[in-house]
């Protein structure tokens, strides 16, 4: 019998030039396309992440992806991104509910983070309309399915050129 295949992560993927956008996915969203198509639509992942880079590109930004089902390994990259990375967009999956780890590791990242849910968590159960990453980010895009993929670069690119440019 084959070994199932790994279920942390696709590996970073990355490309010059630019200031880079680190966009990290949270567990199951490996899933998107296989199953909930009612709730998370029909496109997978991969194509949330071609939707980002190409509108990263578009503004002269770099984009890297990493995906993972493990609370550690976000913290991880929220880390190395310190050094690397000029701004964070997250979706942290079911861990936007309860992971005060990847908080605090957002909060001690300098740059812009945007916070981004295909779903609109507040009009779902209870239990989804907490975050613990909303006061960590700049703000958030929510409901706009893979639209808000673009959606969340444009902010980023905004904040980059203008840190004070979304205040009013
Ligand atoms: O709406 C979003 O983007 C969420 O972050 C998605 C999370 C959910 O826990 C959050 O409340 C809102 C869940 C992602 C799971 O994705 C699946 C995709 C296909 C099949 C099963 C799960």
């Amino acid at each position: 019998m084959s070994e199932a295949p790994p279920t942390t992560s696709e590996a970073p993927t990355s490309e010059a030039p630019g200031p880079l956008v680190l966009l990290l996915s949270g567990p199951n969203l490996n899933l998107l396309g296989e199953r909930q198509p009612a709730v998370y639509g029909t496109a997978t992942l991969a194509d949330h992440v071609a939707t980002a880079r190409a509108a990263a590109h578009a503004h002269g930004l770099s984009l890297e992806h990493f995906q993972t089902n493990h609370e550690g390994e976000l913290v991880d990259a929220i880390h190395r991104a310190r050094d690397r990375a000029a701004a964070i967009v997250v979706n942290p999956g079911a861990f936007t509910h309860y992971a005060w780890s990847i908080h605090d590791a957002l909060a001690a990242f300098d740059g812009p983070v945007v916070e981004l849910h295909l779903s609109n968590p507040n009009g779902r159960e209870a239990w989804r309309h907490t975050s613990v990453v909303s006061p960590v980010a700049e703000g958030t895009i929510a409901g706009f399915g893979g639209h808000g993929y673009r959606l969340a670069i444009d902010a980023v690119a905004e904040l980059l050129a203008a840190p004070d440019a979304l205040d009013s």
